[in-house]
């Protein structure tokens, strides 16, 4: 791939989870899909350009705010739709919702939204690939706000001891919930929390997609090498509320529109543009489209899961 090539299809990937989640959004306003949707927004680079480094072998954690991260591993547009719908053809049959993503397919396991939830789990995921030898790398994406919980610090002190193949991938979004991380920690680079379990840490520009493309590359490929865990603070924001029933009364307008501007997927098209790929652009954004129209219909037309089959996969 030459480095335009990679740059639209990063392009593409980063496109497809803000149609999807702006799709999702509309969709959900207008009582198609049940529950409640926290929405990535803004967040793209960072899904995209840690995914883009892994393999279907390799399996990443995620959380509460997983449509992301599920779309950038390679769970199917259509199947990431159905399950926001609950229809038996979602990549969890209609289990999980939007909550739980994932699937085994491609690498990852269903999102766990206990918060730092996915911080201890992914050990096992890490303990296991170093136990095989089998070159696999494991990533755990969190938000700050797990910082403070106890599984965090559990998580990253197993790791480092056991030195597994893990990237901590934190996207500090400054917010969890309606609580500014300042009012949390006197401590706001998540990455100087990281010392204390001796894992070597660094921070990146969450809104540029090469910066984060570029560190992603070199931490999981340490991790891949046997040098132990790592932690990838990437400083970030969600330009929706923190779930759909948000008005964010806890931040400034003035705030939203300064991270606006650095939107990633308008930098990186703004510089496509500039080297003359305009057309690029045009299609992409109309191929994503059709993507996503295609997966609403693909869930609308799914059945519900049957009633008789309410007990399949419960083991206890
Ligand atoms: C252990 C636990 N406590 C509280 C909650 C409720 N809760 C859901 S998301 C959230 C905020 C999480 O913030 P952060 O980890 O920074 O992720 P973000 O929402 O910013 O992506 C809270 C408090 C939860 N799901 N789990």
């Amino acid at each position: 791939m030459t480095n335009t090539e990679q740059h639209l299809h990063l392009y593409r990937r980063m496109l497809l989870i803000r149609r999807f989640e702006d799709r999702v959004y509309t969709l959900f306003l207008a009582g198609e899909i049940p529950g409640t949707v926290h929405q990535c927004q803004g967040q793209e680079a960072v899904a995209v350009g840690v995914c883009d480094h892994l393999a279907s072998t390799d399996w990443i954690t995620s959380t509460h705010r997983p449509h992301g991260h599920a779309l950038a591993k390679g769970v199917s547009t259509r199947a990431a739709m159905a399950e926001l719908y609950g229809k038996e053809t979602g990549c969890c049959r209609g289990r999980g919702g939007s909550m739980h993503l994932g699937d085994p397919d491609v690498g990852m396991l269903p999102a766990i939204a206990i918060v730092g939830g996915g911080n201890t789990v992914v050990t096992g995921l890490g303990l296991a690939f170093k136990l095989r030898r089998s070159g696999q790398v494991a990533v755990c994406f969190f938000g700050e706000g797990a910082t403070n919980e106890g599984a965090f610090h559990e998580g990253l002190n197993f790791a480092a001891v056991q030195r597994l193949p893990i990237v901590f991938v934190c996207e500090n979004n400054l917010y969890g919930a309606s609580t500014s991380y300042r009012q949390v920690s006197l401590v706001t680079d998540v990455a100087a929390r990281a010392a204390a379990y001796a894992v070597p840490a660094q921070i990146v520009d969450g809104m540029d997609l090469q910066a984060v493309h570029r560190a992603a590359g070199e931490v999981i490929a340490a991790a891949r090498r046997g040098d132990g865990p790592v932690l990838l603070e990437c400083k970030t924001y969600r330009f929706a509320g923190h779930s759909r029933g948000d008005a964010r009364g806890y931040r400034a307008r003035e705030e939203e529109a300064q991270w606006k501007e650095r939107d990633p997927i308008l930098r990186l098209a703004a510089r496509l543009r500039a080297e003359g790929h305009a057309d690029d652009l045009a299609r992409i954004e109309a191929e994503v489209d059709r993507e996503i129209e295609d997966a609403v219909e693909f869930a609308r037309a799914s059945p519900l899961p049957a009633p008789d089959a309410a007990l399949d996969g419960i083991y206890a």
